[in-house]
């Protein structure tokens, strides 16, 4: 008799739903007039006409029953409230930085760091850019340089940690420019832009010890950290049986300070933090806050937002947690790649990238395919992503011509404790279904840029 095959044991999320949120339907008709009336733009779309929302998994997570609880025990005094010692407490403890101020979500961490570390006429090498980041680093006057693998740029190579430093580019920048023009290194883990793809322990190892050997700082936007843990664990080898709050503690013990989104990895609707070793630093931060957020014990926070912090660091650590949620991502992926939908490879950790490039190849990049594809996608079942490509890329500031990127992406984007498989599946056939009728589809033109961050606001018409 042949031998039985095992009968297959799923995965399953690890935590039952309390609370529900009505979503709205829609007709494809209501949408073509919503879709018109946002300027082909998903940002700005109102959210009650989204059936599934895969903007962004940024503040739109799920809370979890502990964090509610905590944000009734909001001590909104406005100094020394007592969830802030709470949050500064886990921030040493799983981050192991000794020093920290609240800022009410990542930017305006980003925009201190930048402001204290950058002298005009600076150099940022980074591991791709951040839109923000980026945007953050040049309007302090320095020039940011793309210093990530160069399998980064291919949505298919299939390297297991895309979001490495090529030391190499370091090193020849450092040659060419000298030591004392790098403001710092700017590393992100995973790599939003690349199509959320982590960078390795050893990577990390080798960038620290030439950022020492040339005296040059180096920082981390530690917004998804533990995903970045969760991959290490994965795909590292000496890993597999280290916690995720070990990994994310040895990844941290590499770098001089950090910033972050709390609005991602910590589970909340809001909030951020700067965390450093480094006094100095922490003093000149603790100065601005005061500036810019608010008294550097509540930057810019409620009492009750820094409880939910606190509490969020405690379960971003889990593995059933973090795991379920990175196979979310995946079981996505695997499920479009079933109809040949063409995505960025390997599936990265809190989205699904869609190379708009192969999936609308009559349509060049000046007719901008990923917000073509984004705004087809709402049409055709309410589904909101995001565009990731020449928009988001901005101009060059020489030139003054649109920044064509070697990717040009549309992320459809998990938020985490939300979503069911169900809606992944409707997910996955709309997304099969414009695939399906896509040389039907017509590009766009943009008729709005605005200066800054123009993929948030920009207005286009259909060609
Ligand atoms: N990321 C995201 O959707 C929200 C804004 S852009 C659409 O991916 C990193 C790696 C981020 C990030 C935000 C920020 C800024 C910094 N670093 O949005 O200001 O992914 O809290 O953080 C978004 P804040």
């Amino acid at each position: 008799m042949a031998a039985k095959k095992p009968i297959k044991r799923s995965w399953a999320e690890p935590f039952k739903i309390k609370v529900v949120e009505p979503i709205k339907m829609t007709t494809r008709a209501y949408r073509e007039q919503a879709i018109e009336e946002a300027g082909y733009n998903t940002f700005l779309l109102r959210s009650e006409d989204v059936y599934i929302d895969l903007l962004t998994d940024s503040g739109t997570n799920a809370m979890s029953d502990r964090q509610w609880a905590g944000m009734m025990l909001g001590d909104e005094a406005y100094a020394g409230s007592r969830n802030f010692y709470y949050l500064e407490d886990n921030v040493r403890k799983y981050y192991g930085m000794p020093h920290f101020v609240p800022t009410h979500q990542g930017r305006a961490a980003e925009h201190i760091i930048s402001r204290i570390l950058i002298k005009p006429g600076d150099f940022v090498p980074g591991n791709m850019y951040f839109t923000t980041t980026k945007l953050h680093q040049e309007l302090a006057g320095a020039t940011f340089v793309d210093v990530i693998v160069d399998e980064a740029h291919d949505p298919v190579n299939a390297h297991p940690f895309k979001g490495n430093i090529d030391p190499q580019k370091l090193e020849d920048l450092i040659k060419k420019v000298g030591a004392k023009k790098i403001a710092y290194v700017s590393m992100a883990g995973p790599v939003n832009m690349a199509g959320g793809q982590p960078f390795s322990m050893n990577n990390l190892r080798e960038v620290h010890a030439l950022c020492k050997k040339h005296k040059i700082r180096l920082w981390f936007d530690a917004t998804r950290a533990c995903e970045n843990a969760f991959f290490i664990k994965e795909r590292e080898k000496g890993y597999q049986d280290k916690t995720i709050a070990q990994i994310l503690k040895e990844m941290c013990s590499h770098f001089e300070g950090l910033w972050i989104s709390a609005k991602k990895d910590l589970l909340v609707n809001i909030g951020g933090f700067l965390a450093t070793r480094d006094e100095k630093v922490y003093e000149e931060a603790s100065n601005m806050v005061v500036v810019y957020e608010g008294l550097h014990t509540y930057g810019g926070l409620a009492g009750r937002d820094m409880e939910a912090m606190a509490r969020g660091i405690e379960e971003m650590v889990e593995y059933d947690g973090i795991r379920a949620r990175i196979k979310q991502v995946e079981y996505c992926g695997k499920q479009l790649e079933k109809y040949g939908v063409p995505i960025v490879k390997p599936i990265g950790g809190h989205a699904i990238f869609l190379d708009a490039r192969k999936f609308l190849k009559h349509i060049p990049q000046n007719q901008f395919p990923a917000q073509t594809l984004s705004a087809e996608i709402y049409l055709d079942s309410g589904v909101r992503s995001m565009e990731r490509g020449v928009v988001s890329a901005g101009r060059d500031p020489e030139t003054g011509d649109h920044k064509y990127t070697e990717l040009e992406l549309v992320r459809l984007t998990f938020p985490r404790r939300v979503y069911t498989q169900a809606h992944i599946d409707v997910t996955v056939e709309s997304v099969a279904s414009v695939h399906e009728n896509r040389k039907k589809v017509r590009g766009l033109k943009m008729v709005y840029e605005p200066k800054y961050l123009r993929f948030f606001q920009a207005r286009f018409e259909k060609l």
